[in-house]
């Protein structure tokens, strides 16, 4: 629990964010700041991600205000990884209630994922839709214990 706060406060830390200890945007029935899931029928274009141990590639996405993009995300790794898309107080969020899981849970996919996020077991390919609705610098992350420290992480950033 210790080591997981450190870590998330190192993430928000490495990406020049304030306020570290603000609390994430969990009150997602209010919706997200940055953004809303999208629908298939919006899909403007389609954003290819590879994911594997321990990196995104790309790992500098740009997108437009009002674009709803299709994330392909490919897992090319050994291990399970995922994608969250959001601002510095959402990933520190969603990584502190992944921390907080056993990979039993994982497994079990009694997490309930945010729909900002999605899951990709090796060998998989998964798509999050996301309309973006107003301008700033977004990070995506993988959340899994370690994983964004070891560099699972990429800007995403809304023009
Ligand atoms: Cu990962």
């Amino acid at each position: 629990m210790i080591r997981s706060s450190f870590a998330a406060v190192a993430i928000a830390l490495a990406f020049g964010s304030a306020p570290v200890f603000a609390h994430g945007t969990e009150n997602h029935a209010g919706g997200w700041a940055f953004g809303r899931p999208g629908a298939a029928k919006d899909v403007m274009r389609s954003v290819r991600i590879e994911a594997e141990e321990y990196n995104f590639s790309p790992a500098e996405i740009t997108v437009r205000v009002g674009e709803t993009i299709k994330f392909v995300v490919v897992n090319h790794g050994k291990l399970k990884h995922e994608l969250t898309i959001g601002d510095a107080a959402e990933q520190q969020a969603h990584h502190q209630s992944m921390a907080e899981m056993s990979d039993m849970k994982h497994d079990e996919g009694s997490h309930e994922m945010p729909a900002n996020s999605v899951h990709v077991a090796p060998g998989e390919t998964r798509e999050l839709i996301w309309t973006f609705s107003e301008a700033g610098a977004l990070i995506i992350a993988c959340n899994y214990p370690g994983h964004s420290e070891l560099g699972m992480t990429g800007s995403l950033e809304v023009k």
